[in-house]
């Protein structure tokens, strides 16, 4: 089978790329694609590109690129964007014999190994530049490299390193499954302690109404951030208490439930009033004091790890933007490390872990050596 597909995303823009994998992508080429100088070889000539017309009366200028030329040829056409343009190309291609597919199993056909292409089609997900720069690396290989190398310990009987290396890389797990997916980061706390207004100066703009009425957000308001580079959905929330109205505890119980489903809740407590501490349900909690601008009501500077800020003035927010980096990744891995990076992945480096540590070696290699290409080596 010789596959098509369109690798550049739907819309408009100045260039569209189509890939042609299989056996016959490049005798179907020749037939079709006349370039600019000379003629194409009659087979494919890994590394080269040529300009040149594609099409009979109506023709396209494109690019064609050869990716790679054995054992199966992998060709790239770079020609106009714009959808019709595209399903013209396609169209001359398909009518061919070219099969067409979609972009991600067009990446699971070229792909060296299946690792490779996980992370290429993770890549297209990165939502900022530092997520974007780990699955760089895993696509280059990194995350392939440490499981062969735990297989070999584990070949060699070496189980104490084959362990240790599954230990570092569990340490980035929950990095792992936050690369493309961001940390719900949940804003809670007692009503009017300024949670909308610590969303809004966090994220740079008044996504959330601010009023000095007690129980003015009544449902879950999120927001995108970065924070050190990190993905974090950031949600603001109604305060919780025992609730006056029916619409009031409906949002009572979305803030609840938000807060106990998140991966981290920063719990906010009024510098100038008696605080509200948060109930055993909110989930993985930090302290911010907020109105820390006005007379203290209570000994808030005595709760250890507590960050204070002031949404108003922006005082320590610089100071919390730090805390929650750190909080969400207590450790940053450094350029070229290796990351399970996804939910599958780092769920299976935990079990083979797990059944290092339980002294069944045999087992875990078979699962390391599972996401590995034959022979348990990377390419
Ligand atoms: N002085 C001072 N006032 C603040 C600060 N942060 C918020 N406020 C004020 O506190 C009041 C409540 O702020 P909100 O941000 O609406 O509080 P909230 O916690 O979202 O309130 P609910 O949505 O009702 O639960 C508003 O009048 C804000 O202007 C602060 O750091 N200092
Ligand atoms: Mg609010």
């Amino acid at each position: 089978m010789t596959w098509v597909a369109c690798l550049t995303p739907p819309g408009r823009g100045a260039l569209g790329t189509l890939g042609l994998f299989g056996p016959r992508a490049w005798d179907v080429l020749r037939e079709l694609f006349r370039p600019r100088h000379g003629s194409l070889p009659p087979s494919p000539p890994a590394g080269r590109f040529w300009l040149g017309r594609l099409g009979d009366e109506v023709a396209d200028e494109v690019v064609v690129a050869v990716r790679r030329s054995s054992p199966v040829p992998w060709v790239e056409v770079h020609g106009h964007g714009g959808p019709e343009v595209l399903a013209f190309l396609a169209g001359l291609l398909t009518g061919r014999g070219l099969r067409p597919c979609t972009w991600q199993d067009f990446l699971a056909h070229t792909a060296a190994d299946p690792l490779t292409a996980v992370a290429a089609a993770a890549l297209a997900e990165a939502p900022t530049a530092r997520t974007a720069g780990v699955l760089l690396d895993q696509h280059a290989g990194a995350l392939g490299r440490a499981l062969a190398a735990a297989v070999a310990d584990l070949d060699a009987g070496r189980a104490v390193c084959a362990a240790g290396r599954l230990d570092e890389l569990c340490r980035r797990a929950d990095l792992g499954r936050h690369l493309t997916r961001p940390w719900r980061v949940v804003v809670a706390g007692a009503p009017n302690v300024g949670k909308s207004s610590l969303v809004n100066a966090l994220a740079g703009f008044r996504r959330s109404v601010v009023s000095p009425t007690p129980g003015t957000t009544r449902d879950v308001v999120t927001t995108r951030l970065s924070v050190g580079g990190w993905p974090v959905e950031l949600a603001d929330t109604a305060g919780i208490r025992a609730a006056g109205d029916v619409l009031e505890e409906a949002g009572v119980h979305r803030a609840r439930r938000a807060a106990a489903s998140a991966d981290l809740c920063l719990w906010v407590l009024d510098a100038s009033e008696e605080p509200a501490w948060p109930s055993a349900d909110a989930g993985p909690c930090r302290i911010v004091i907020n109105k820390t601008d006005l007379p203290p009501r209570w000994d808030w500077p005595a709760v250890p790890g507590a960050v204070p800020v002031c949404a108003i003035t922006g005082r320590g927010l610089e100071e919390l933007w730090a805390a929650l980096a750190g909080w969400l990744v207590p450790e940053a891995p450094p350029s070229g490390a290796a990351v399970p990076f996804t939910e599958d992945l780092a769920r299976c480096v935990e079990a083979a872990r797990g059944l290092v540590r339980d002294g069944a070696s045999a087992e875990a290699r078979a699962l390391l050596a599972g996401l590995l290409p034959a022979g348990g080596q990377p390419a």
